[in-house]
């Protein structure tokens, strides 16, 4: 049976709201039922379960925020951010999709769509019957998205794009794209590039050693007649991609969290139970140093995110505060589940624990949605007031 108990060393629970543990709750039971114990199967397999789709939609797990509306939840940054960090729990790639889904294909299209195209693609969005994906990323520019060379020019009555994204989460199988790209004139926009459109294909990458429960792919534009009604309207300029990077990249300082607890819970129950020169191994100081030092920084990283919804439900969390979470929680988790593997022995390399798996994811997640270098580049323009980047 799994266990799983999520620790709250600092007694955080006292500063959430009843409906922010139902939410929790309910998500956690959703994982526990369908997640973990399929999940290693379809990671060993190199396959997306699709059929966890419909069970996200009924979540609330796309959309969290967007409102009621049109279609979403309608519910507020930290029940967002639980979602996410139960979910992870389970796997960062099913973590993925509803990051992708909620804060990179609904968000642009709630924030800079037009009204006609919100009615058309947030409810269908938010119920699953559409999937989404975000080209930002090019086989040239990936830390330095505002050098691509994606671009679309005027064709009359549609507008023609070429070029290439990759490393695009759920592009394989998803109906819809939020594609950037340059105009003539060398300025970023949103495009809504369907999946229909002649053209526009999406093959699979393959080979991957992280995110294996997690459909990855390129996308391709070989002259895509994109209607004029599918540009988002509202903002253009590199600003825009990188409004949706803030909100996603909030709910993945979340989501580590959940990696982490699960890989902490994982290794201290296994502890206390491996006896090893005639008593747990747990009763080791050397064990007890990795744990201890497990719950410290699971607790920091806590404490840093709740704050961190806090501003963010209040509009007041800037873009700096934002890297800096997820730089740290990603990190944290990263090294707790490296730790944790150690904790295991020989059994900590298996597929009949979870923290290989998500080991090994969060070497993806360490890199998307800006890598650790970037972010903490980031933190040192905030604070010296100097760019470091070019
Ligand atoms: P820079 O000159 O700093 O900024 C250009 C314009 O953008 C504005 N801006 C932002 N606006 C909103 N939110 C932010 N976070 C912003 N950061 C910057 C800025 O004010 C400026 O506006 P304006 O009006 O003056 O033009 O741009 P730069 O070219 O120097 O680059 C900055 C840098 C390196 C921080 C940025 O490009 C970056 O974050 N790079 C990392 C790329 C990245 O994160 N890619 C992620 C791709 S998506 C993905 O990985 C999905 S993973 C799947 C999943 O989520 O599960
Ligand atoms: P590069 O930018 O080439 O960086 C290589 C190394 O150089 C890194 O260590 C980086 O930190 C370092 N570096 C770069 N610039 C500097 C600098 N100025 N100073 C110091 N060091 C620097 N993208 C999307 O658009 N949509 C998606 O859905 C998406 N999903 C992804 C899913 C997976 C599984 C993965 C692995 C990636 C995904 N990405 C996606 C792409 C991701 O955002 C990029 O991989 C990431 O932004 C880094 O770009 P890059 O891989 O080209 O690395």
């Amino acid at each position: 049976p799994d266990l799983f108990q999520a620790p709250d060393y600092y007694n955080m629970d006292d500063l959430l709201s009843e409906e922010h543990k139902l939410i929790r709750q309910a998500t956690r039971d959703w994982v526990k039922k369908e997640v973990s114990p399929i999940i290693e199967q379809y990671a060993q397999n190199a396959e997306f379960p699709k059929h966890l789709l419909q069970g996200l939609a009924e979540l609330g797990a796309f959309g969290p925020y967007i409102p009621q509306e049109y279609g979403g939840a309608g519910l507020d940054q930290i029940s967002y951010g639980l979602i996410m960090q139960e979910i992870e729990r389970g796997d960062s790639g099913i973590r993925s999709t509803a990051s992708v889904q909620s804060s990179l294909v609904m968000y642009p299209i709630w924030k800079y769509g037009s009204e006609q195209q919100r009615k058309k693609f947030l409810p269908k969005l938010s119920s699953g019957e559409l999937i989404g994906c975000f080209g930002l990323t090019e086989p040239n520019h990936g830390s330095n998205p505002g050098g691509m060379e994606t671009k679309f020019t005027d064709a009359g009555d549609h507008y023609l794009l070429n070029g290439a994204k990759l490393w695009i989460s759920n592009a394989p199988f998803a109906d819809l794209a939020v594609v950037w790209a340059k105009d003539e004139n060398g300025r970023i926009h949103g495009l809504l590039v369907e999946r229909y459109m002649e053209g526009f294909s999406t093959p699979e990458t393959h080979n991957k050693w992280s995110l294996r429960a997690s459909a990855t792919g390129e996308l391709i534009f070989d002259n895509v007649k994109v209607p004029k009604e599918n540009l988002l309207p509202g903002k253009n300029g590199l600003g825009a991609p990188l409004g949706c990077l803030d909100s996603a990249r909030y709910g993945i300082a979340w989501g580590a969290i959940g990696a982490a607890m699960d890989c902490y819970d994982t290794a201290l129950r296994y502890a206390k139970e491996r006896i090893q020169f005639g008593k747990p191994i747990a009763a080791t100081q050397l064990q007890q140093k990795k744990l201890a030092e497990m719950i410290t920084e699971i607790t920091k990283a806590q404490l840093l995110t709740l704050r961190l919804g806090q501003l963010k439900n209040e509009d007041r969390a800037s873009s700096s505060q934002i890297s800096m979470a997820k730089r740290n929680n990603v990190q944290m988790a990263s090294d707790i589940a490296r730790e944790a593997r150690q904790i295991l022995g020989a059994m900590g390399i298996t597929g009949d624990f979870s923290i290989m798996r998500h080991m090994m994811n969060l070497e993806s997640v360490i890199t998307y949605e800006g890598t650790h270098d970037i972010h903490l580049l980031i933190t040192g323009a905030d604070i010296t007031g100097e760019q470091a980047f070019k």
